[in-house]
């Protein structure tokens, strides 16, 4: 039997990461486009099972346009079971009401269900504050060739709230733990013959989530299974890092800037960080640079890291207000993190740039 593992789509995110509201509405769209095109994937590679590992919503406010959409994909792919198990960000419960919920798609509660399938068994249980401790003596007993439980929190030796306790999910005769909540993909050893997995998320929502994003694949039928990742998301975010230490001008600056981006597709997310040094009255505007790069990808950020630079001597006999200004702000009794500050904001003010404070 092939299954699919996915969790944390987080559909109906606010995604405030300084997104514009028309990005995150774009952005929100094309996660749900990206679950209805897994759903078109998985029919067409004849997977009989998705387990969706929590977080499926970001949060209490779920449309119902994305209700729709999700239960359209469901019923338009009627041999496929669905599995869905609320994480610490939804609740089916809320998320459903005034929907009939297809026969396809089953959402597991807070007592422990178990789903049979040939010889393959499904258990998984909702973690709430009442049943975070105890769940694990209530674990059903896993009698079937293959076992999975699914369950979502960070893995853990200890049991509460959001935290998996490995420890006592060991010698259990699970094969495999279908685990969501962290977004990135990894896989281990739970026991001598079982393994934990997270699939990660369907799509980065920030830059916090940079990297190939996506879901796994499950063949029961192999003699042992091994989820194998596949990265599906629509767009990919980057961290680039570009040190500036030797450029002497914006423009320079952007050129190093695409450099680093140019087998970066115009249609992924791009961090940009700014690194080195520079001299403090090099003229370095992230807003002008950011205008020059916006365009550039579907959306951009830019971030200074660099570390300014003042060398007194270069000023001790410069006769412009620039020289005489920094020598007043270096002969201050203002702590060297606070001159290189005032010295900054003063010199674009007298450069008639735009105040960036
Ligand atoms: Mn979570």
């Amino acid at each position: 039997m092939k299954i699919l593992h996915c969790a944390d789509i987080h559909l109906d995110s606010p995604m405030e990461t300084h997104m514009t509201r028309e990005q995150a509405a774009t952005r929100n769209i094309e996660i749900l486009k990206s679950f209805q095109r897994m759903t078109e994937y998985a029919a067409s590679e004849k997977i009989e099972l998705v387990l969706i590992a929590g977080d499926f919503f970001d949060g209490e406010r779920v449309t119902r346009r994305t209700v729709d959409g999700i239960f359209d994909a469901v019923t338009s792919t009627p041999k496929i079971d669905y599995l869905y198990l609320s994480g610490n960000h939804d609740n089916w419960t809320n998320a459903f009401v005034d929907h009939d919920i297809p026969t396809n798609f089953k959402c597991f509660t807070d007592k422990w269900n178990t789903f049979i399938y040939g010889d393959v068994a499904v258990s998984g249980i909702e973690m709430t504050k009442a049943n975070a401790e105890i769940l694990y003596e209530q674990l059903p007993e896993q009698k079937s060739r293959i076992n999975i439980v699914m369950l979502h929190g960070q893995t853990s030796t200890s049991s509460g709230i959001d935290q998996v306790n490995l420890n006592l999910l060991k010698d259990k005769n699970i094969q495999y733990l279908a685990l969501g909540h962290i977004h990135t993909y990894s896989c281990n050893q739970l026991d001598r013959d079982g393994i934990y997995c997270y699939p990660g998320c369907l799509e980065g929502r920030g830059f916090d989530e940079c990297g190939k994003k996506g879901f796994v694949l499950l063949d029961t039928d192999v003699r042992e299974i091994e989820p194998t990742f596949v990265p599906f998301s629509s767009r990919v975010l980057h961290h680039i890092e570009v040190d500036i230490t030797s450029l002497l001008n914006n423009i320079e600056i952007y050129n190093a800037m695409k450099k680093e981006t140019q087998d970066i597709s115009k249609d992924h997310m791009v961090e940009f960080i700014l690194t080195g040094s520079r001299d403090i009255a090099s003229d370095l505007s992230i807003k002008y640079l950011y205008r020059l790069a916006d365009t550039d990808f579907f959306f951009v950020k830019i971030k200074d890291n660099t570390k300014c630079i003042i060398d007194p001597k270069e000023y001790e006999n410069d006769i412009s207000l620039k020289g005489e200004f920094i020598r007043l702000v270096m002969a201050s009794d203002s702590s060297e993190e606070d001159k290189i500050q005032i010295i900054r904001t003063g010199l674009e003010a007298l450069s008639g740039e735009e105040i960036t404070v």
